[in-house]
């Protein structure tokens, strides 16, 4: 409806982005000049960064705003992937290579004084996330973005994202990592705001034809502000939107009434107090401790984005029953389970739908995804307080679980227990509301995130339900990783090597292709450039730990490498009593013996929650061991022992590519699926691991004589728990003797390190370290003996590379699509 004369002043108007490296020049010293106000005479590192975001943030925006159009005006059916956490790392390279103009901005920053890569480094990582989950939400956002899926995600934006570790005097430290001083990459939307309730109460009002509704009344309230981000995907101009909440005192900066009166400090006092919800992450990972502040953060996030959501759809003024067909949500673990709840207080409350009408709505749009079969990860409130903050949903949680435990009685007439058992409500003191029952009952479908534990949750977290419901609800989708930071960005030389090799980048978007390499695998050539890659990136992180912790490592020696959150399930202190049993056997070697073994780096990095103390622990005997192995002359390059601190998405992007090993080593069915398993073996890197999560997986695409596989199986675990604990539990000898040297103080004060083997030796060894063991060295001396056959090393790398297309997150995202969201791909129309 604009006129066609004001619309040709528009189009003769619009913003182009900038072509080549001139092009680019002139846009960086613009915003230097006029949105920084500097010059080339105070133009600092800092500054480049700056302007260069602002450079490429300029050209997103064009292509962010058509896909934005476009999604509108074709009004197709969007996915909405709610998360608590994404873990997205740094913008600007990706930005770059998404858009295809690194070497561009890298020639123009090069003539204007700069290294790209200082440049780069410049950026704060966006760390809204605490591990695997969050880091899988942001390698979703990439995919969505490149394979041209209307997709939105929605999050937090938290103004402190996961704590910056320090190491002092070998024990983790936490500092507030405040990360928004200077970020390009949030549009503020001041505009876009929705009012979110807590507490009050509900009142029951008659309606016509003696219908009852429900009005929630009183309370507070709390403004939520929207901030944008845009998501690039890779050679395509779809830009989609990541919606993150911003919490603010509701009515402005403060309380006026309460200004006015005289009551400054309370008006501010409000306004500190609704910033709080979306000041801090949360840092737990597979751990719930059922914190008010948590809940609100949970509702405020949900409330906030349904509202927006429901608002979109109402535009296109369609009819509720079309809703499923138009929304597609997906549930990334059960943090967003109460977006079931307010979706349906939303059309039975305030757009008065039946309640059955409202219900099939629900669930046809809904999806959850498990992350853990951890007991102690699964995610449960008091019933007290959802009642105390969200009254009216507690109410619609009661009616929900009315109606499913009535079906379910009716199936199962002679079965009381069964009741208790799947009941949303567990009836104990006080009384719990199971997330993870309320988010299956509320969708459609439920995946696992590798196919042992989808199959896991079958046979035992979620067992009834799969008699309830029948098979197919319960689905599996293996997790994968986005090619494009993760070996493009990450490894760019061998990213080059590869496309060099097979014809060109399509393996970037088809991962698939890579299987052209595996023929090479035998060419002396391409091996040798393989090597030489690889070698690169062990200086590089030879550098950056000199950097980091001062310690010089040989690049020609053996880099294994352990980094993940720490946590006694992923088995970090399994590592470490390995790597002191080396120690131990390298001393106890003549000199002669010493100088034929292989010289070997033993890297571990990773944050532990801040009150996990038995995680603290392991950390600090890391450092322990390490101060003690690397200033021994006997033992020099042969081992070194290196904590990195502050392990993080872009240091990942250095790790990964230079690892030899990486260690996968969780007891067998306690890590999901894992997925920095996939990104060492995508970088060219073998791993020695459990039959565990994604590991099978992997084994079966690479081939088990590619892997290094110890340890027991899944189903044996819980018959070997049950013999520590009734029967006898004989520890290792050889573990023995590494906690006999624990205990002589070798490594510092034995009490400190008591706790760790106490648990193993005395309270049950719940994770099977003992057990594991000895398959665990005897697998590390088979490693040791393939890596001394370089020619054989490289070339099982160079298969496994070209075998590893299945775990891309753009496969993942295609069978999300398929199974779960039922939508297709559509591309922005030019
Ligand atoms: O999700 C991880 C799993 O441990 C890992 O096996 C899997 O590959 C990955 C992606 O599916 N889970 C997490 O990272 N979990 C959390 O970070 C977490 C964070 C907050 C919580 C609970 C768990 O409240």
């Amino acid at each position: 409806s604009i006129p066609e004369p004001q619309r040709e002043a528009w189009k003769r108007a619009q913003a182009q982005g900038f072509r080549g490296k001139d092009g680019f020049e002139k846009e960086l010293v613009r915003h230097v000049e006029t949105t920084l106000a500097r010059s080339m005479f105070n133009c600092d590192e800092k500054a480049a960064y700056s302007a260069t975001s602002l450079a490429f943030r300029d050209q997103l925006i064009l292509d962010w705003n058509r896909t934005q159009q476009n999604q509108t005006y074709r009004d197709s059916k969007r996915v909405y992937y709610l998360s608590l956490e994404f873990l997205m790392g740094r913008a600007l390279d990706n930005a770059m290579l998404n858009i295809g103009q690194k070497d561009t901005a890298k020639a123009g920053l090069s003539e204007l004084g700069f290294r790209i890569e200082d440049i780069i480094g410049q950026e704060n990582d966006a760390a809204l996330g605490n591990g695997g989950l969050g880091r899988l939400a942001a390698c979703f956002l990439d995919s969505l973005a490149s394979l041209d899926f209307h997709a939105w995600g929605y999050g937090l934006r938290y103004r402190y994202g996961i704590f910056k570790q320090e190491i002092i005097d070998g024990y983790q430290v936490e500092v507030p990592d405040y990360w928004l001083d200077f970020n390009p990459w949030e549009f503020p939307r001041h505009d876009v705001t929705v009012d979110i309730q807590f507490f009050g109460n509900v009142r029951k009002e008659s309606k016509e034809q003696g219908k009852e509704v429900a009005i929630w009344e009183g309370g507070e309230i709390v403004q939520a502000v929207a901030y944008d981000v845009p998501i690039p995907g890779y050679n395509t101009s779809t830009t989609n939107n990541l919606r993150l909440w911003s919490s603010k005192a509701s009515g402005g900066e403060f309380d006026f009434q309460k200004f006015n009166n005289g009551d400054y400090e309370s008006s501010v006092a409000d306004q500190q107090r609704a910033e709080t919800i979306s000041a801090v992450l949360y840092p737990n990972d597979n751990l719930e401790r059922g914190k008010e502040l948590r809940l609100k953060q949970q509702y405020f996030w949900v409330a906030a984005s349904l509202h927006d959501i429901v608002r979109r759809f109402k535009k296109s003024k369609r009819p509720w029953k079309q809703f499923a067909d138009q929304v597609a949500i997906q549930l990334n673990d059960t943090h967003p389970t109460l977006a079931i709840v307010e979706l349906q207080r939303i059309l039975v409350d305030i757009e008065g739908l039946e309640w059955e009408e409202a219900w099939d709505i629900v669930t046809s749009t809904f999806g959850y995804t498990n992350h853990t079969v951890l007991p102690e990860a699964l995610e449960k409130w008091p019933v007290g307080l959802v009642q105390h903050l969200l009254p009216r949903h507690l109410q619609i949680i009661y009616d929900i679980n009315l109606y499913f435990l009535q079906q379910v009685e009716k199936q199962f007439p002679n079965d009381r227990d069964i009741l208790r058992r799947v009941s949303i409500i567990e009836e104990s003191q006080p009384k719990m509301v199971r997330m993870a029952y309320l988010a299956i009952v509320g969708s459609h479908k439920v995946n696992g995130v590798a196919e042992l534990h989808s199959d896991l949750i079958k046979t035992t977290i979620f067992k009834d339900f799969v008699e309830i419901y029948g098979p197919d609800k319960f689905t599996n989708v293996t997790n994968g990783i986005t090619p494009r930071r993760w070996l493009h960005q990450a490894n760019p030389r061998l990213s080059e090597l590869i496309a060099s090799k097979i014809g060109g980048n399509d393996f970037l978007k088809d991962l698939t292709k890579l299987n052209k390499l595996e023929s090479l695998a035998e060419d002396k050539e391409f091996r040798k450039e393989w090597s030489e890659i690889k070698y690169a990136n062990k200086v590089r992180l030879a550098k950056l730990i000199k950097e980091l912790t001062g310690v010089t490592v040989n690049p020609a020696a053996l880099f294994d490498i352990q980094v993940k959150r720490i946590h006694e399930y992923k088995r970090q202190q399994l590592n470490i009593f390995g790597v002191i049993h080396r120690y131990l056997t390298l001393k106890a070697m003549s000199p002669e013996e010493r100088k034929k073994q292989l010289p070997r780096v033993s890297v571990f990095g990773g944050k532990a929650a801040p009150g996990y103390w038995m995680a603290k622990q392991i950390i600090h005997l890391i450092n322990a061991v390490g101060s003690v192995v690397n200033n021994d002359a006997d033992i020099g390059d042969l081992l070194k022992v290196i904590f990195l601190p502050d392990y993080n998405v872009s240091k990942a992007e250095i790790i990964t590519p230079a690892s030899d090993i990486s260690e996968h080593i969780s007891t067998a069915g306690t890590e999901a699926s894992g997925t920095s398993n996939m990104k060492f073996v995508l970088n060219g890197g073998l791993i020695i691991g459990t039959c565990d999560g994604a590991n099978i997986e992997i084994t079966r695409e690479i081939g088990d004589n590619n892997i290094f596989l110890f340890g027991n199986l899944a189903e044996d675990v819980e018959d070997l728990r049950h013999a520590h604990n009734y029967g006898s539990h004989t520890i290792d000898p050889d573990l023995n003797k590494v906690f006999e040297e624990m205990e002589k103080g070798t490594f510092g004060t034995p009490h400190d390190f008591s706790a760790m083997v106490a648990a193993v030796r005395h309270h049950g060894d719940y994770y099977l370290v003992s057990d594991d063991f000895h398959s665990y060295i005897e697998t590390h001396k088979l490693v040791d003996e393939a890596y001394r056959n370089q020619d054989e090393w490289v070339a099982k790398c160079i298969v496994s590379v070209a075998r590893m297309g299945f775990f891309s997150s753009d496969r993942c995202i295609n069978e999300y699509a398929e199974s779960i969201w039922n939508v297709e791909p559509l591309a922005v129309k030019s």
